[in-house]
């Protein structure tokens, strides 16, 4: 049965950056994020006896051969939960480009496992679907429930899931997106976090966690938004500051990356209340509240080298929908 669900990229507010157990991905911390409205996945999933095989497809790009063997083993958990031995085919489409650090595996594999599950005819829980969304891709399990959403690390796989802290409509946050670079990421963030404890400054990192998390979370509660903005920058800076001290080291930032990060500290002195946050690519996210988008807006359109811009709202989780790709 053909069955299609559309999720919703995520913006990490606390980043995720390190496996304590790569084949399970469990994180090394929790991590924090929102629900992107406008960047988002939309995958068809028919398991069938008619199929000899796997098929992958993705309209409007290509997957490589190991992206199409990671989407496969998602496939084979699938099957082994739903004792079934039927292949599938697989079809999806992205509304943001592939590889700038938009995060298309999550919003990828959380779309792959709900359509998947449906199209099995297996209703799981929640708390269920975000597991198996992580072992896809870590960050995938984040964009399963709705609005502002907390992974838990845990300490076992049925420990490490994700849960909704406050639904889309909650607060006016939103994310521009602002494009600079559309070209594929160098190296991928799986295997970016392979080398994470070469990092001198892991440990900082890590001990300082999860006072950023109650942070974080006191000031979603309180809508305190310049705390918010504060523990994000923060937080972005913090990763940054153990992927660029990595061995080899990762630098994401482009210079364009650098003037969009010097431009919003810059508005901030003016009095604007936005704040970035960079993931592993060079674009640049500006979090500020809905009341200050056209303020924003105008300033990023003075900047050099802005290709694209991609305004989101907090969006709802992952959720099937009744069109189908093919
Ligand atoms: C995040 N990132 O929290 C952080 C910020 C990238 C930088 O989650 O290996 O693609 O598939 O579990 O989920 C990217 O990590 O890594 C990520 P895998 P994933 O959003």
């Amino acid at each position: 049965m053909k069955a299609t669900a559309q999720a919703p990229a995520n913006i990490a507010f606390i980043k995720y950056w390190g496996k304590a157990d790569e084949e399970l991905r469990l994180p090394l911390n929790s991590s924090i994020s929102m629900n992107l409205s406008e960047a988002y996945t939309v995958t068809t999933v028919d398991f069938s006896r008619e199929y000899q095989t796997d098929s992958i497809v993705l309209l409007d790009g290509v997957f490589s051969d190991k992206e199409k063997e990671r989407t496969i083993r998602s496939l084979n958990r699938i099957r082994q939960k739903i004792e079934n031995n039927m292949y599938a085919r697989v079809v999806t489409k992205n509304t943001f480009p592939k590889g700038t650090g938009a995060a298309a595996s999550a919003s990828g594999f959380a779309a792959l496992t709900v359509a998947a599950f449906a199209s099995a005819g297996k209703k799981l829980s929640q708390k269920e679907i975000t597991i198996f969304a992580r072992m896809g891709s870590g960050s995938a399990c984040r964009s399963i429930p709705d609005g502002f959403v907390l992974w838990e690390k845990g300490k076992t796989s049925e420990e490490s899931y994700a849960h909704s802290l406050y639904s889309h409509e909650y607060w006016d946050v939103r994310d521009a997106l602002v494009i600079v670079d559309t070209n594929m990421k160098k190296v991928s963030t799986t295997e970016g976090m392979e080398s994470i404890s070469t990092s001198p400054f892991l440990d900082a990192r890590l001990a300082a966690l999860p006072g950023r998390i109650d942070r974080c979370t006191e000031a979603l509660a309180r809508k305190n938004f310049s705390i918010l903005g504060e523990v994000i920058e923060e937080d972005c800076l913090d990763m940054h500051h153990v992927m660029q001290t990595q061995v080899p080291p990762l630098i994401y930032w482009s210079d364009g990356t650098k003037t969009i990060m010097d431009a919003v500290i810059g508005w901030r002195k003016e009095g604007l209340a936005v704040y970035f946050t960079i993931d592993a690519g060079p674009n640049v996210h500006l979090i500020y509240e809905g009341q200050n988008e056209r303020a924003v807006l105008e300033k990023i359109k003075t900047l050099y080298g802005v290709q694209r811009i991609i305004v989101n709202k907090a969006a709802a989780g992952a959720h099937l929908v009744d069109t189908h790709l093919f």
